[in-house]
């Protein structure tokens, strides 16, 4: 450890840790579930820290907020109602709001302290909460999931922190299925599914548990994050049965319409070809997820 430096530490990434240069600590608590630390870096923002992880800074969170948001909204005609699990910071939200089709956006967070905090230290990421079509529920995402009834949601977002500690369950083929069925058919999800250099043997479980669940399309893509482990992470996008969803072909682009622009600022990572690109995978990867 480098005095003045925060190092990423974990058994998910031995033998390497990524740094960046800590300007001052700006908040350390300890909640229910995890420990939750801010500070200022030197070359990436404000970086909201859970368990020893980054979850995101100013500076690169939008590669990753952005992706995960329109990657499944954008293939869909009209998405109505979004759920999303995890993401208690708002960054998810303030990117569902931009979609003008949209109705209801429930979000699930299991930690209150993340959004406390988000709110404080990040508005630009926390101005998600203020879109008035927002319900914040705090709790266990998969006790949520069973009790919402059976078709609910055109698109389900899992934002989730890694499966070490209280996400863990989120990464189980049980919750897949509690996914599939709160979805109409033809609905969507995207789920954080780590970085194909470093969790193989994880997205391998990943995806032969979608292929069973979900019966439309079953897909990885990936995105840069450079405060992310290996500077790349990647998403789950499959959807059910009904009106087929091709992922690759984004039909409903946000580009066209800015009016959200005002109160969210510009998107400033997703574009519609960046989307048909996230899924166009190295040789090594797509060898393992097509085998599946
Ligand atoms: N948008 C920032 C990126 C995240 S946040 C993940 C969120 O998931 C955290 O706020 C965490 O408290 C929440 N969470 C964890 N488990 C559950 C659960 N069971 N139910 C509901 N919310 C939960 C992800 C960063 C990825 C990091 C990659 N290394």
């Amino acid at each position: 450890v480098i005095p003045g430096w925060f190092s990423e530490i974990s058994p998910m990434w031995p033998g390497e840790a990524h740094s960046l240069k800590v300007e001052k600590i700006l908040f350390q608590g300890k909640s229910d579930y995890q420990d939750v630390m801010v500070f200022q870096s030197s070359t990436y923002g404000k970086v909201l820290v859970l368990d020893g992880v980054i979850q995101l800074t100013e500076r690169d969170e939008c590669a990753y907020q952005e992706m995960i948001t329109h990657l499944p909204l954008c293939s869909i005609p009209n998405p109505k109602k979004v759920l999303v699990i995890g993401g208690g910071d708002g960054g998810v939200l303030r990117e569902v709001s931009r979609h003008a089709s949209v109705e209801q956006i429930d979000l699930c967070e299991i930690d209150k302290m993340v959004v406390d905090v988000s709110k404080q230290f990040f508005p630009s990421v926390a101005v998600g909460f203020d879109d008035p079509r927002v319900t914040l529920h705090i709790g266990d995402g998969v006790a949520f999931l069973k009790a919402v009834p059976e078709g609910t949601y055109d698109a389900i977002i899992v934002d989730s922190s890694d499966p070490i500690g209280p996400a863990q369950e989120l990464f189980e083929k049980p919750f897949f299925a509690s996914v599939a069925k709160a979805l109409r058919p033809g609905g969507v999800v995207c789920t954080q599914a780590e970085s194909i250099w470093l969790h193989m043997h994880i997205i391998e479980d990943i995806v032969a548990n979608c292929r069973h669940i979900f019966k439309g399309s079953v897909n990885y893509a990936w995105t840069t994050v450079p405060t992310y482990p290996s500077g790349v992470i990647g998403f789950m996008l499959c959807s059910t049965e009904g009106p087929p969803v091709n992922f690759k072909n984004p039909i409903n682009p946000i580009d066209a319409d800015d009016s959200h622009v005002k109160t969210k600022g510009p998107l400033r990572f997703y574009n519609s070809e960046i989307h048909s690109a996230a899924f166009c995978l190295p040789s090594f990867a797509r060898k393992v997820i097509e085998s599946k």
